[in-house]
């Protein structure tokens, strides 16, 4: 981060980030907001838990973390002015120099609340943005983290203007220095996002060509996805062998990691083990980790790993699909496995019962419970992958009438042309379609294909 954004109201500090870490851990209290008129999906103590989780993520001190019961959402400062000024009492009394919300504030709402409390208030996305900042470990993970941080202060510039007019209109300067002095902040910004968006799709181009030469190799991308701490890193560890760390902490894997690994009948796949996702993950973020998540992006299958001993597994599962769906992975293209993680902590004699009422999220293939910990259950899912992936690619005959230029280009793109021949009727294409399009052929395709089983 140029030094020079600094001190002109663009609060960031090293590179991009939005709280500067003193050697004292920061003295924070948290929030967590529950909307009682809403339709719960989450437990309001799970997610206190999840936040004290992040909080804890960089070590921060937790002096107070609460749920607070909420009507409405006030305009201002988004919680009541009531509990406002408690609040403010606390941060005084207990000397708090940070509070965090758990939802996402508008920028006015940031700064009121920071105008009433007397300390610095981040919300939900901020801290996630924050721990990304500092746990991003490779060249490309610390430009990705720094870009999101950017276009997350980018917005909050252009929206409070009016309070960085103030801060600085202060000291005897006549007028102050007013929106030229905005634009001009952000256009530095703007200006830092195009360097950075620049040296990042470098980094992407090269990883591309790695990719390219791996691709040679013929060996099936199995990724690991799911909600933080669900477990895929210490699965990841059990089937290769590594040893990425993997801990009881938010967002202990921030890049993507690849490493061999043999099925029982001595197939060879590519395992990756990548970021875990969490609810109302930042957009930017998930924007700028699209690089890092090529590998599920392209993978032959994904295992979808849930930690099935969480009381809030369910909304997780929901969670990681729908960013999935943002990264345009979807089960009917790649075929998703669940893998039902922690089942060593389902009580034993409730244990088959739990695992039975388990509702699968999105459009999965199959489903194996097992304890990445134990070890129980991790045979059976090499055997899954291994039956999934040998259900291999499909051979189709299908004939297309000379008009539906549109439907051969689609095969082209989608499948292996064996054979083409022409005739008065059309063109009668023999194809091999891989498990991932599978799906799409058939509904787009449907009574017309022939000479396969479905
Ligand atoms: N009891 C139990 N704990 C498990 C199991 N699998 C993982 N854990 C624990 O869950 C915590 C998180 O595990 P990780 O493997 O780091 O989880 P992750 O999904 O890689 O998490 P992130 O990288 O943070 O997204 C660690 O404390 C693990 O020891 C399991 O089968 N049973
Ligand atoms: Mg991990």
């Amino acid at each position: 981060m140029s030094n020079n954004l600094e001190g002109q109201g663009v609060e960031l500090h090293g590179r991009g980030r939005l709280v500067e870490l003193q050697k004292q851990p920061t003295k924070c209290a948290l929030i967590t907001p529950d909307l009682y008129r809403v339709a719960k999906k989450r437990d309001a103590e799970v997610k206190k838990q999840e936040f004290e989780g992040l909080a804890r993520a960089i070590k921060l001190d937790i002096v107070i973390s609460e749920i607070l019961q909420l009507k409405e959402i006030k305009p201002a400062t988004f919680v009541g002015g009531g509990f406002v000024d408690s609040l403010a009492e606390t941060v005084k009394e207990q000397k708090i120099e940070l509070v965090l919300f758990n939802v996402s504030l508008s920028p006015v709402q940031q700064r009121n609340l920071e105008n009433r409390l007397g300390a610095k208030v981040l919300d939900r996305t901020a801290l996630i943005l924050e721990i990304f900042g500092e746990r991003a470990a490779t060249r490309e993970g610390v430009l990705q983290v720094e870009l999101a941080h950017l276009n997350y202060q980018k917005g909050r510039l252009v929206r409070s203007w009016t309070h960085l007019e103030r801060q600085r209109g202060g000291g005897g300067f006549i007028g102050g220095p007013g929106e030229t002095q905005i634009e001009s902040d952000r256009r530095q910004i703007q200006e830092r996002i195009g360097k950075l968006e620049k040296r990042i799709a470098k980094i992407a181009q090269t990883r591309k060509l790695h990719r390219k030469k791996r691709d040679a190799v013929p060996y099936p991308v199995i990724a690991l996805v799911g909600y933080t701490n669900a477990g895929k890193s210490t699965l990841f560890n059990r089937i290769t062998g590594a040893k990425v760390m993997a801990k009881d902490l938010l967002f202990a894997t921030l890049d993507t990691t690849v490493r061999k690994a043999k099925l029982p009948h001595g197939r060879t796949i590519m395992l990756s083990d990548t970021v875990g996702f969490i609810s109302e993950l930042p957009t930017d973020l998930i924007a700028a980790f699209r690089a890092t998540l090529e590998e599920v992006i392209g993978a032959d299958i994904i295992l979808h790993v849930r930690d099935v001993s969480s009381k809030d597994n369910v909304a997780q599962a929901q969670d990681v699909i729908s960013v999935l769906k943002l990264l345009g992975v979807n089960g009917e293209e790649t075929p998703i496995i669940e893998v039902y993680n922690k089942i060593d902590m389902l009580a034993k004699n409730e244990e088959e019962d739990a695992i039975d009422n388990i509702i699968p999220v999105g459009t999965v293939i199959s489903s194996i419970a097992l304890s990445a910990i134990s070890g129980e259950g991790i045979d059976e899912l090499l055997l899954e992958i291994e039956k999934t992936l040998a259900q291999g690619a499909k051979s189709f005959k299908i004939l297309l009438e000379h008009e539906r230029g549109e439907d051969a280009a689609w095969l082209y793109q989608h499948s292996e042309i064996i054979e083409r021949i022409e005739s008065e009727q059309g063109s009668e294409f023999t194809i091999r379609v891989e498990p991932r399009y599978l799906f799409a052929l058939q509904s787009r395709f449907g009574k017309k294909l022939t000479g396969s089983i479905l």
